[in-house]
């Protein structure tokens, strides 16, 4: 053990040592563990931008408001001030997470400079900065329309308004990061997601559930018309449901149901939230549902604690359950993989880093799987053999392969990262 730092790790022949052991011992299961790994590198994970700042925005012109339920408590210091501070610390994370990134940027973090620069006449002009960023960071970029924290959002309704000049608003909002979306692609060379989530909904017994659905079908249509002349293999829509929120406890306009038959019929990617379902209820039972029928699937990875409190994601048995269904499946192809949780209680870098390296880690638990030995003991009903391996396998050496996978994707291995962002918190973030 090397003890240099406070958070010691094996010396790489130890290191070397261990991994080589545990590549046998899943090799005896006809498990490969290199595959394995260079797999899991190459899933793309869309990292959001929004934690970096506690989802404020950089409309700071118009003055914040807030609304549609988003909101990030505690008051750790060192919060991102600006585009720049969002952009660095971005950057600090893309260093020390392994594997494909991409970073997931909402509407409302557009750079308008002096002017100021209404939600529906946005262009890419405004995003210039960031498209520097990404393409100096070798990185996709996915996009946000930002349907809340807006003085025409304030009484809860967007596109399913009942008053026609707001809901025009939002379609021409939606139309215009429509355009962005297709305009990032072009410029990063990758196809750019663009999730679709409203506030819409009503705290208390709504007398009228019909209305504001039916004018919600009619919104999205106007939005996506072809006519706009968005090319759909750039910009990717997406639509996200959603149970209930603050504010929304009883009706939320875009609700499951309503966007798994819409995003079927409109060939929209349709996007999971992991907290926006009933409180004992998990994803990854849906997947070979919905996957029967939709061709790919967004997924916002989240952690949901007593409610859609957005914690930071970690390495929990929800988690694992929903990329273990993608593998068993044979589906992580199909898998959109994307970040969304804010927690301004903790150093918010660590607070990403531990998410998105959760995630990673989560990918290659999957990939470890021993899929076709616990199907086949399924089939032959050895159901107590599939039990007690499954069993088993939480204990397989995952540490050395893990530790491995990080070596490789060129990031410190174990908890070694932590020294990193310390020295971070103490030349950066508490200079803010
Ligand atoms: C809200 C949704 C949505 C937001 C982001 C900021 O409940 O989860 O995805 O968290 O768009
Ligand atoms: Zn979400």
């Amino acid at each position: 053990m090397t003890t240099k730092n406070a958070y010691p790790v094996p010396d790489d022949q130890s290191l070397e040592q261990q991994y080589t052991w545990a590549k046998d011992w899943y090799g005896q299961y006809e498990i490969d563990t290199d595959q394995a790994i260079k797999a899991a590198l190459q899933v793309p994970v869309s990292l959001h931008c929004w934690q970096a700042d506690d989802v404020h925005g950089l409309e700071t012109h118009e003055g914040q408001v807030d609304g549609g339920g988003i909101m990030a408590t505690g008051g750790y210091p060192g919060c991102a001030r600006n585009g720049d501070e969002i952009r660095q610390d971005l950057s600090k994370v893309l260093q020390l997470t392994p594997g494909v990134l991409r970073t997931n940027i909402h509407a409302f973090y557009a750079e308008t400079g002096s002017t100021p620069v209404t939600r529906d006449a946005l262009t890419a002009d405004h995003f210039a900065r960031w498209l520097d960023w990404a393409a100096d960071e070798k990185i996709g970029l996915d996009f946000n329309t930002t349907f809340f924290a807006h003085p025409l959002a304030a009484d809860g309704f967007t596109l399913s308004h009942a008053d026609a000049a707001v809901r025009d608003f939002w379609v021409q909002h939606g139309i215009a990061c429509r355009h962005i979306a297709a305009a990032m692609a072009e410029r990063l060379g990758s196809p750019c997601v663009l999730n679709h989530w409203i506030p819409d909904g009503a705290k208390d017994s709504p007398a009228d559930r019909w209305g504001p659905r039916a004018r919600l079908v009619e919104s999205y249509d106007r939005m996506l018309d072809d006519r706009h002349g968005v090319d759909r293999t750039r910009c990717v829509d997406a639509v996200e449901s959603k149970l209930f929120g603050l504010g929304s406890e009883d009706y939320v306009v875009g609700s499951f149901e309503f966007y798994s038959a819409f995003a079927l019929t409109r060939k929209l990617l349709l996007c999971l939230d992991m907290g926006h379902y009933h409180p004992t209820e998990t994803i990854h039972d849906k997947l070979s549902a919905l996957l029967q029928f939709h061709e790919r699937l967004l997924m916002h990875v989240s952690r949901p604690l007593r409610w859609d409190s957005d914690h930071v994601v970690i390495f929990n048995d929800d988690l694992k359950a929903v990329f273990l269904e993608w593998v068993r499946g044979g589906a992580l192809d199909r898998a959109v993989v994307a970040m969304d949780f804010f927690d301004a209680s903790i150093n918010r870098i660590a607070a990403y880093v531990t998410g998105a390296r959760a995630t990673r880690k989560a990918i290659l638990y999957a990939l470890l799987d021993p899929v076709a030995r616990l199907q086949a003991d399924e089939r032959a009903g050895r159901n107590a053999q599939k039990l007690a391996l499954m069993e088993e396998w939480k204990t397989m050496p995952f540490e050395a392969v893990w530790h491995k996978l990080c070596l490789q994707g060129g990031v410190p291995p174990g908890a070694a990262w932590l020294t990193d962002v310390e020295a971070y918190e103490r030349d950066v973030l508490a200079q803010r």
